[in-house]
């Protein structure tokens, strides 16, 4: 069974649970121990603990532990992607190509470290100076999701540990191996006892533990809607920070003018690859009608030609749907869709492989309209829909009509529709023929709307939310 971390030490509990490779559920990765409301709190003390002092640490410190993790990361990719796809999921290239983005996150981090200023500003009384800094918020809870289970946590831990923070993290239930293999490496990187705590567990038992604790400072949370409101609601009495990703609903709009197998290209990628799995996903096709049906057949032909299977054999496009409870609501959405009028043109179907799995054909969804519920609601799977409208501006409105706001796409050779889609999408990133999904480590990530509250992650304003102001006015 492998061991929680709380305050430097590797804590085991009388109870674990399995950690089922979904391409293959006979494939039990590892048993992990859970924790309890008393592991969340001692965590949560020893992190409290540990607070003033690492807050006052050498940036350089920090800078040369948030290195050797991200080396480490870099170092052990391939080994890391394996364990990562062979428990999320995502194939082999991906969980990869994950870990490497993991490794740059915490690399980007570490040269933040030492890059973080202040302003010094006259003051409008004489011989007075004003001075602004940036001091650590203290305990930061770190929530997060199943479906980037390194580079999520790393975009969450990395900034908290360079601004000075300690962490209690509770990843999701269902990718505990990826949460503990880093808080092996963060542990043997140096980071000091109860800087990091690993708390693997029940959202219901220690995440509820942890939004209600009044000691802790900060909570970074990725994760559904309704989790996002309970960790407001709790956030509220105590006046605690909170940033929140909630996932989107995200339109990519092809309009007649673009190059066609680029806009098939960005709808394959982003509605469909890492199982479309992703908050960024491109789960609403906007088309205008010159281009529809072309870009309905070259979509399903390159649907087709899809290889959904194992994530670690070779050859496999696609990974398995993350688990049984995922595999049914992306079927009830398919279900609800065409019972409200939609047209499955491709895919919606449970696969037979040879090994157990949780395997489904990407679906494509024709004929919807804007109201219907599987253009307002996350799937989280590998679903998208298609909306036909007449030209541009129908384009836009209708890819503005939707709860969330996290990306918003367009393919065109227009310059004049990319300008100003670019600045009308109601949205918090905007990509140009290019897919939805899939960004860089080292800018702002977040949304808008529903998708998003609180200062953006990532890049260098990441630390508007791991850091809190300071004014000081002195006079000599
Ligand atoms: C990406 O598209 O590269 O949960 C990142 C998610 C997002 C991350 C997406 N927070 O899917």
């Amino acid at each position: 069974m492998k061991p929680l971390l709380i305050g430097g030490e590797w804590v085991r509990t009388s109870h674990g649970v399995d950690d089922i490779n979904p391409s293959d559920t006979t494939d039990i990765i590892d048993s992990f121990a859970q924790a309890g409301v008393a592991e969340t709190q001692t965590a949560i003390a020893a992190a409290a603990d540990a607070a003033p002092g690492w807050g006052l640490s050498n940036p350089q410190d920090r800078h040369d532990i948030l290195r050797r993790v991200g080396d480490e990361i870099m170092a052990r990719a391939d080994e890391l992607g394996h364990l990562l796809s062979r428990e999320e999921g995502k194939i082999l290239s991906e969980g990869v190509a994950e870990a490497v983005r993991a490794a740059r996150i915490f690399h980007f981090f570490a040269g933040e470290a030492l890059r973080l200023s202040g302003e010094l500003l006259p003051s409008t009384r004489p011989g007075v100076t004003v001075e602004l800094t940036r001091e650590p918020v203290g305990v930061v809870g770190v929530i997060a999701p199943w479906n980037f289970p390194l580079a999520i946590p790393a975009w969450k831990i990395a900034p908290a540990l360079c601004y000075g923070n300690t962490v209690v993290f509770k990843p999701a239930e269902l990718v505990p191996g990826c949460a503990h293999a880093l808080a092996e490496i963060l542990h043997r990187s140096g980071v000091p006892a109860g800087v990091f705590n690993l708390l693997i567990g029940k959202g219901s038992v220690v995440g509820q533990a942890i939004i209600d604790d009044p000691r802790i400072d900060a909570i970074t949370f990725t994760g559904s809607q309704a989790t996002g409101e309970r960790v407001a609601r709790a956030s509220l009495p105590h006046m605690r920070r909170i940033q929140m990703e909630m996932g989107g609903k995200n339109p990519l709009v092809v309009l007649d003018d673009c190059d066609l197998d680029r806009a098939i290209a960005c709808a394959l990628d982003g509605a469909f690859f890492s199982t479309g799995q992703r908050c960024t996903a491109s789960s609403r096709l906007i088309v205008t009608e010159g281009i529809h049906d072309r870009f309905i057949s070259g979509l399903a032909d390159a649907m087709a030609r899809l290889k959904v299977g194992h994530a670690l054999h070779d050859g496999t496009d696609i990974g398995p749907v993350v688990d049984a409870t995922q595999l049914e609501q992306d079927l009830r959405y398919i279900e609800i869709a065409r019972r409200e009028g939609g047209h499955l043109r491709h895919g919606g179907e449970v696969l037979r492989s040879d090994t157990p799995g949780f395997f489904l054909s990407p679906a494509l969804i024709t004929g919807t309209t804007a109201d219907m519920t599987i253009n307002r609601e996350e799937v989280f799977g590998p679903v998208a829909s298609v909306i036909r409208v007449r030209d541009y501006d129908q384009a836009l409105a209708v890819a503005n009509d939707t709860p969330f706001g996290l990306v918003a796409g367009i393919c065109t050779s227009s310059l004049k529709h990319a300008s100003h889609f670019k600045r009308m999408a109601q949205a918090g990133m905007v990509m140009v023929n290019l897919p939805t999904a899939g960004v860089d480590p080292h800018v702002p990530f977040g949304g808008r709307k529903a998708s998003s509250h609180g200062p953006r992650e990532q890049g260098s304003w990441a630390r508007e939310f791991f850091t809190q102001g300071k004014t000081a006015y002195i006079h000599p």
